[in-house]
């Protein structure tokens, strides 16, 4: 991608905090495939984020590799994306600092994600998992991003980011964009429930036993499918309130194949639930099972992996790096 090329831009990232899953595909890289080509993308392995829960190195590393890979496997070009390693930019450390010197105790009191990790996190509520929106609106404000598209849980962090941007602007003057959160309609997985428990959002740091994993094979999805918790009635209906998990399921089975939920009801009408979770399932084995594939293969080649990430980084660092130069001069910093 080259400077000349006047594309808006848009910022995503992943946590490489579990293996990827139907959540993330449906939430996020789907939507970043589909607007790949007209925007100048970048999208991030967060290693940053990750670690403010506890991860194990080897995890960490082998998973950062294997996102890449998936991302490619996804549909996105590297050759017109730039997908790169959140922590191979030090500029994002260096802004995060910044922004959190512009972000107020109340506002990152107020996020859910943070309330929700440290309720489940009692022995480590660090001070990262705290702060860690004013990273994520480094991440974003670095690249002048115009548009970030992530899934509905993300919407808060997103408003924090604009938030920041904006109060920083009205204390310096016009030095960061003002990003917009890009959600996708929940009939598109804006937010793909648990298989397990259809209350709680699918999580791959939080397998609940009702996760879909990107690279789970066919037999294995089928039975997640088939195990998948739904109601007594057996009727194939959306009703987010008294039938959460036939509702999130008829929203994968929609995403996957463009139905609508009236044709999806009008399919299963006096079916039972059998039939319908088995063509849930058979649905996203035949959507994964190319990405599967292609995922595999590029594992074997380390050697272009690296040199993927490795370009990213250097071309992600030039941007990044004009942003923090721009901030550091606005703030007084001695220029080196
Ligand atoms: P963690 O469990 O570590 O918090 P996660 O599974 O929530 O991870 P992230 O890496 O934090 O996933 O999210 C990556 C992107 O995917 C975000 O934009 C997020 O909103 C989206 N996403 C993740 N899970 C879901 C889901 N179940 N439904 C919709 N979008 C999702
Ligand atoms: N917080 C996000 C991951 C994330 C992100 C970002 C998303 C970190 N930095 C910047 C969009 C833009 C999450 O937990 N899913």
């Amino acid at each position: 991608m080259t400077e000349s090329t006047k594309k808006p831009v848009i910022f995503s990232g992943m946590q490489p905090s579990g293996a990827l899953t139907l959540g993330s595909f449906l939430g996020a890289l789907k939507n970043w495939v589909a607007l790949s080509e007209e925007y100048d993308c970048y999208y991030c392995i967060v290693d940053l984020h990750a670690i403010t829960t506890r991860q194990e190195p080897a995890d960490l590393r082998r998973r950062c590799l294997e996102q890449i890979a998936q991302y490619i496997a996804c549909g996105l070009d590297p050759a017109k994306n730039t997908l790169f390693i959140q922590s191979h930019v030090p500029a994002h450390s260096e802004l995060g600092w910044i922004l959190n010197c512009y972000t107020m105790f109340g506002e990152l009191s107020r996020m859910t994600q943070f309330k929700d990790k440290s309720a489940r996190n009692t022995d480590n509520i660090n001070a990262g998992l705290f702060t860690y929106p004013a990273l994520m609106a480094a991440d974003i404000l670095l690249y002048q991003a115009n548009l970030v598209p992530v899934g509905d849980d993300q919407r808060q962090h997103v408003e924090l980011a604009r938030d920041i941007a904006t109060r920083f602007n009205g204390v310096h003057g016009d030095v960061f964009t003002i990003p917009e959160a890009f959600i996708p309609k929940t009939t598109e997985g804006a937010r793909v429930m648990s298989l397990a428990d259809p209350t709680r959002k699918m999580s791959k740091s939080e397998p609940t036993g009702g996760c879909v994993y990107l690279m789970d094979k066919p037999e294995t999805i089928l039975k997640s499918f088939k195990r998948a918790v739904t109601d007594s009635d057996a009727e194939v209906r959306y009703d987010i309130k008294e039938k959460p998990g036939v509702s999130n399921l008829m929203s994968i089975y929609s995403s996957t194949t463009g139905k609508s939920f009236e044709t999806i009801e009008a399919e299963f009408a006096g079916q039972g639930y059998g039939a319908f979770k088995e063509a849930v399932g058979e649905s996203v084995i035949e959507r994964f099972r190319p990405i599967r594939e292609q995922a595999e293969a590029l594992l074997q080649d380390k050697t272009y992996l690296t040199q993927v990430y490795t370009e990213a980084a250097n071309h992600a660092a030039y941007t990044a790096n004009k942003t923090l130069r721009k901030v550091q001069k606005k703030l007084g910093f001695v220029a080196k």
